[in-house]
């Protein structure tokens, strides 16, 4: 069989799954859906996707078997009946989920006989098969490798090590980044709202801003893994500090809710008066804990 061929199912049909089957369906592949509410498999079986009425079928029809469901509480509803009828095949779990949960899951389909990989989706469903896409994968180090051409159909395919936690870690990791940014652009929106500016006025300036400090990514992680938060010349915590009570206090003065960015500021003052002051922001890493290994 080439790995064109390879059969394939999946197991849940919310927005990101279907946007998976009909990347599978796109790309030819005998692709077998299953999903709880049998009327979201509708406009993929006139697509070509073969309808399970089951998981159970479904996961008979394929080698390869991709669930992606809301939670691992769903997760484990569905495959905890199948058990043994996964032996042989390969569980590719794009679930969000901890990097506990994953370990744990993966034991339980290694119990069964199944090889197992986790995955985390860096992509929302309609870049799913586009160049912006990537996909991060850990476990199973032969799964990827025989299965590599098909997760290949989702995005770009990152396989981070055979411990299947290490997909869902950085899952989260990155996505905390971005709910930060998030977070950020939300109360940035609030308090011109608040002012009576409209946030499409401000939306060129928000953009070009973080590009602008996209480069952050790089200097923190520096100054994080070697442990010396030392800023030089620019931008310093006491600094940071002193302006970010306008941060709040504008959002006081405004009548907006400051819940979304007055931690950090909570943050940034005990690490000044713990006298770090003249150090940069990425010392707030140091208040989180724990440290390096
Ligand atoms: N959509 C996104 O932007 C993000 C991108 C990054 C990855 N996430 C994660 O992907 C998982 C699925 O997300 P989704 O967008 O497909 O989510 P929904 O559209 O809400 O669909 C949820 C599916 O889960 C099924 N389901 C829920 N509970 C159960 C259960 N107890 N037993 C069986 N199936 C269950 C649900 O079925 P139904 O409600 O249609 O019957 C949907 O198929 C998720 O982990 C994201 O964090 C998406």
């Amino acid at each position: 069989m080439k790995m064109s061929e390879t059969p394939v199912t999946v197991l849940g049909l919310g927005d990101m799954g279907t946007a998976l089957a009909r990347a599978l369906v796109g790309a030819g592949h005998r692709t077998t859906v299953w999903n709880r509410t049998a009327a979201k498999a509708e406009a993929l079986a006139a697509e070509g996707a073969r309808t399970a009425a089951t998981a159970g079928a479904a996961v008979a029809a394929s080698p390869l078997v991709v669930v992606c469901l809301l939670d691992y509480d769903s997760v484990r509803q569905v495959l905890a009946p199948l058990g043994d009828a996964l032996s042989g095949r390969a569980v590719v779990n794009l679930t969000n989920g901890t990097p506990r949960q994953a370990r744990e899951l993966a034991a339980w389909a290694a119990g069964h006989g199944a090889q197992y990989l986790d995955g985390g989706i860096m992509a929302v469903p309609p870049m799913i098969g586009t160049p912006a896409a990537f996909l991060l994968y850990s476990g199973s180090p032969a799964a990827f490798t025989a299965h590599r051409t098909v997760l290949d159909l989702f995005g770009e395919s990152h396989h981070l090590g055979e411990d299947p936690g290490r997909a869902p870690l950085y899952d989260l990791a990155l996505l905390s980044a971005m709910y930060g940014m998030f977070s950020g652009v939300l109360h940035g929106y609030a308090l011109m709202r608040s002012d009576g500016v409209a946030a499409a006025d401000a939306a060129p300036l928000m953009g070009r801003w973080l590009t602008a400090m996209s480069g952050v990514v790089d200097g923190y992680a520096r100054q994080i893994d070697s442990g010396d938060h030392a800023t030089g010349v620019v931008s310093n915590l006491a600094m940071q500090s002193a302006a970010f009570v306008n941060f709040t206090g504008s959002a006081r003065d405004q009548g907006i809710s400051p819940e979304l960015i007055a931690p950090i500021g909570d943050l940034m003052a005990r690490r000044v008066a713990d006298g770090h002051g003249h150090e940069g922001l990425s010392g707030l890493v140091e208040l989180l804990g724990p440290g390096r290994p």
